[in-house]
């Protein structure tokens, strides 16, 4: 018998920047340009990890970037053992902090060496952690900012139309509560009754706010409202997940998963949604997901599909997975939706590959 070992050498980490076709216009902030940091985990044997993380601002490249060189230096000369790698990352940063920079950090180094590991076994990363290739179900998350109502709904039929997708999520928190209605009531309109809608006010409310505009959306059969306030306003949560019918989402800012045991505890929210540069990458979500599967919590992914459709195929509560490509024109063989279903292709790892001409062109300095 075999097992794959694979020794850690180096970390390369770069920064890119890619313009996005459908601008980011949420509540809390507006963007143009979407930064990645590609990760290259190499090892003494030759095989090459994959990971990337997507950290929202350009300017946050320039913190990260020497986070994961310093891990690169300090875990030069070890077994690729992600859990083991992980742990030790964030213990050399322990006196920092466990969340935040560490985190992200941490959570890169994770996801690429799972991807090493994974491909030294010949197989994907799903079947590494136990389970099997197959579809996993999928919404379109690439736009329905925050445009006029009529210009949301036009673009509703164009992302459904991307992938035949079952459920679209569109961001709310424009100036006035009556604008967010009509958004979502035109819409429904265009779309019709079949197709799944999720909401996400990325934040922007305060307490009273949000009490005023999730009971006014309470009956439209929204599969989720999403962030209604800040993030770690749990207390808040509680109070509208308590009030509101219509579940709330809470996820995407869990700095790992002692942060979702905290949030399911004070009940903030019904349904999770993890981001896998937050949450500790492939092994703190199989961490996290281990609790919301104990306490009966379905769970949807945030941002990296690529690693989300192998972790949800073994996921017990596996919920949405969200869809966002915004990296695809700098990958190889970017996946695809088919049917509302994202269907992982029978390769070794993550299937993360660089397009190199596309990287070279779009690397920031
Ligand atoms: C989001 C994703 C990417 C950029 C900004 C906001 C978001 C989501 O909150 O849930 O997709
Ligand atoms: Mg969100």
């Amino acid at each position: 018998m075999s097992h794959p070992s694979l020794t850690f050498r180096d970390l390369a980490a770069r920064p890119v920047v890619l313009r996005l076709r459908r601008p980011v216009k949420a509540r809390i902030a507006t963007m143009t340009e979407w930064p990645l940091v590609l990760i290259d985990l190499l090892t003494e044997e030759g095989i090459v990890g994959r990971s990337y993380l997507e950290p929202y601002l350009v300017k946050s490249m320039r913190y990260i970037l020497p986070a994961l060189q310093d891990l690169g230096t300090l875990l030069k000369g070890r077994r690729v053992a992600p859990v083991e790698l992980f742990g030790e990352a964030r213990r050399s940063l322990h006196f920092v902090g466990y969340e935040g920079l560490s985190l992200i950090a941490a959570s890169g180094l994770d996801m690429a060496a799972w991807d090493a590991l994974a491909k030294a076994a010949g197989q994907p990363l799903c079947v590494l952690l136990g389970g099997m290739p197959g579809p996993v179900r999928c919404y379109n998350s690439n736009g329905l900012w925050l445009n006029e109502p009529m210009a949301v709904a036009e673009e509703a039929l164009a992302l459904r139309a991307e992938g035949d997708f079952s459920a679209l999520k569109l961001r709310l928190g424009r100036a006035r509560a009556c604008e967010d209605l009509a958004t979502v009531q035109a819409v429904r309109e265009a779309v019709g009754a079949d197709t799944e809608l999720m909401v996400d006010f990325n934040q922007g409310l305060d307490l009273a706010e949000a009490l005023h505009r999730c009971h006014m959306l309470d009956d439209l059969g929204l599969a989720w409202i999403e962030e209604p306030i800040v993030y770690d306003d749990l207390d808040g949560h509680a109070r509208l997940a308590r009030e509101l019918k219509t579940p709330i989402q809470l996820g995407e800012n869990f700095y790992g998963p002692r942060a979702m045991h905290r949030a399911l505890q004070k009940e903030a929210c019904d349904l999770v949604m993890p981001d896998f540069m937050r949450i500790g990458g492939v092994t703190g979500w199989i961490r996290a997901a281990a609790m919301a599967g104990a306490a009966g919590i379905p769970v949807s992914t945030h941002l990296y599909p690529e690693v989300a459709a192998h972790v949800m195929r073994v996921t017990e509560t596996a919920h949405w997975l969200e869809w966002q490509d915004w990296a695809a024109p700098i990958l190889r063989t970017p996946y695809r939706v088919a049917d509302g279903m994202l269907h992982i292709p029978d390769i070794a790892g993550t299937g993360l590959e660089w397009d190199e001409d596309a990287v070279r062109h779009h690397l920031a300095s």
